[in-house]
């Protein structure tokens, strides 16, 4: 290899042409670094098509990269002389080249950032400009507010990005938000388009041997991977969503039914998340294709405001309060994650349908991770931290920076609602609304207390109860403590009791 000054280092979730640490590069004298390594394939047992995703993709990448012109060291896992980690291997390829500068875009994780800076190396960062608001101008918006309100930061994005406004500075349609047309179930006979699919090619084939030798002990199947690993793939499974999908996204984004894993879901995440597609590009499709009357505003809208509201918002949160962040807990939760998250062998008929999509995909859309499995996790009052752990290791799309504020935040309220005003907590009767789950499950939702009832129910209340003095305050719980009040006290004892068994079982290792 020829001798290089400047090294930029790609990490396996910044596979953009126009990263800004490549652009600060000279294809014609300066080399990139990609490397394979074990310490990022164990930091949680990432389930195996997650590996497969990164590595393939790592691989068309730096093939890519070749094509265009730059010198590429690529190091695979199994390479001898491997040092197992990202530090490592730039430490390794620094010496042999006699690097005098290191390039690299910011971490998209806090622990291999603070690996990194520690490392002694000479470090060049760049901003991750794939993200519309900067790190630091999040902190801006943020400074001085005691609780953040996702609403707020969006309207600032939404006229920053000048997506469906006005020309008077007023959003298209009247209002900001039009989530209230977003809630419907899905029609009893109402099917899903067939999701897109993509062939296997050597590279790919190549990786899922290894992964299947190196990794078959994670929880999740390898079996059905069907991911996009190229730039050009990720924008087949993108033009899909926008012809089939998008249309009907706004009114079934909460909805949930059995044997439809993706219903009208992109499922753009992972590839969005490890640069193979861009999120200014994505709004701008949608927003072209509203204006053309190819979908309705709820749609539209509804789909922006995760992009730029949801997605962008999480991570400012997660680089603002890191680390500490990852240590809350205001619950003061403690019970561990039952067995069954990993197995998916549980009689909640709901739990199990997320569950074992999960092991089987990889993937489970929001409504499934935040009220059916992050539901429970928060009335049962499980650890947040083996909740997070959880959530990182089994989704194609985790990565620290977006898992988990979205966890820990949104879901378990650990934070102490610092990301979101109210616990997302909900009794069995949420669930049988917004899906067909109910009907085939061992449980009767209508039922409250005794050995068939629905657990989520009296564990909603006992949640309530049991969290009385914490949130008796919150505004938007008034109204579910005005009807725990009103309930007959030989009412509440019934269902704390009932709470109180659930939650002994669990304790007890016992499937429920
Ligand atoms: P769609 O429903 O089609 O939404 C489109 C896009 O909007 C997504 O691809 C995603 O990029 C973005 N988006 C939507 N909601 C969010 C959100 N709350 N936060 C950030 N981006 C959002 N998303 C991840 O990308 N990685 C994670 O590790 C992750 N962990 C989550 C954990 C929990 C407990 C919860 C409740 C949500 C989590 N999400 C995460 C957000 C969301 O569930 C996924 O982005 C979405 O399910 C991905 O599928 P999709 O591409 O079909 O999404
Ligand atoms: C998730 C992941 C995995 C499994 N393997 C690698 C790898 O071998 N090399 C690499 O550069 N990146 C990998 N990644 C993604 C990193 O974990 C990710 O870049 C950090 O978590 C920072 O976001
Ligand atoms: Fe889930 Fe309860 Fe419905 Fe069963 S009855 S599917 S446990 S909500």
């Amino acid at each position: 290899m020829v001798k290089a000054r400047r090294l930029g280092l790609v990490l396996g979730d910044q596979l953009s042409f126009d990263l800004a640490s490549l652009q600060a590069l000279d294809p014609a004298q300066d080399v990139i670094l990609l490397a394979e390594v074990a310490e990022e394939t164990a930091y949680v047992p990432h389930h195996p098509q997650k590996i497969a995703l990164i590595f393939s993709a790592m691989r068309h990448f730096a093939q890519a990269l070749g094509e265009r012109g730059w010198r590429v060291c690529y190091v695979k896992l199994e390479d001898a002389g491997n040092s197992g980690s990202i530090v490592g291997e730039l430490r390794r390829c620094c010496e042999r080249l006699d690097v005098r500068e290191v390039h690299l875009t910011e971490c998209g994780e806090w622990r291999l950032q603070q690996a990194l800076a520690d490392s002694g190396l000479p470090l060049v960062w760049h901003e991750d400009r794939r993200f519309v608001c900067s790190r630091a101008e999040f902190a801006a918006w943020a400074k001085g507010k005691r609780q953040l309100r996702m609403e707020f930061f969006y309207r600032e994005m939404r006229r920053r990005c000048g997506l469906l406004m006005n020309g008077d500075g007023t959003p298209v349609g009247g209002a900001w938000n039009f989530d209230a047309d977003n809630r419907k179930a899905l029609p009893r006979h109402c099917r899903a388009p067939l999701t897109a699919r993509f062939g296997q090619d050597a590279i790919t084939r190549e990786v899922l041997q290894l992964v299947d030798r190196r990794f078959s002990h994670h929880y999740g199947a390898l079996a059905a991977f069907d991911y996009p690993v190229t730039h050009a793939q990720a924008e087949q499974l993108w033009q899909h969503f926008l012809d089939f999908a998008l249309p009907a996204f706004g009114d079934y984004q909460d909805a949930m039914a059995s044997g439809e894993p993706y219903l009208f879901h992109a499922r753009i995440s992972a590839a969005l998340n490890i640069g193979l597609l861009d999120v200014r590009r994505l709004c701008a499709d949608v927003e072209s294709a509203y204006w053309a009357g190819r979908v309705p505003l709820n749609a539209a809208e509804g789909f922006i405001r995760q992009l730029i509201g949801w997605r962008e918002y999480v991570r400012g949160i997660y680089w603002l309060q890191m680390p500490d962040y990852a240590t809350r807990n205001a619950f003061g939760n403690t019970r561990a994650l039952p067995e069954f998250y990993w197995t998916g062998q549980t009689r909640m008929n709901c739990m199990r349908q997320a569950i074992g999509q999960t092991l089987e995909l990889a993937y489970a859309h929001h409504i499934q991770r935040l009220m059916v499995t992050g539901n429970f996790a928060l009335l049962a009052g499980i650890a947040p931290q083996q909740v997070c752990d959880w959530y990182l290791a089994v989704y194609m799309d985790a990565f620290d920076w977006v898992e988990l504020p979205n966890t820990l935040g949104m879901v378990m309220h650990a934070d102490g609602g610092y990301l979101g005003s109210k616990p997302y907590c909900a009794s069995g009767q949420y669930i049988k609304r917004m899906s067909d789950y109910c009907g085939d499950c061992a449980y009767k939702v209508g039922e409250s207390t005794g050995e068939s009832a629905c657990p989520f129910n009296a564990l909603y209340w006992h949640f309530l109860m049991r969290h009385r003095d914490q949130l008796r305050g919150n505004q938007r719980l008034g109204m579910v403590y005005r009807n725990l009040e009103r309930m007959p006290e030989a009412r509440q004892q019934a269902l704390w009791q009932r709470g109180e068994q659930l939650l002994a079982r669990l304790d007890a290792g016992e499937m429920l």
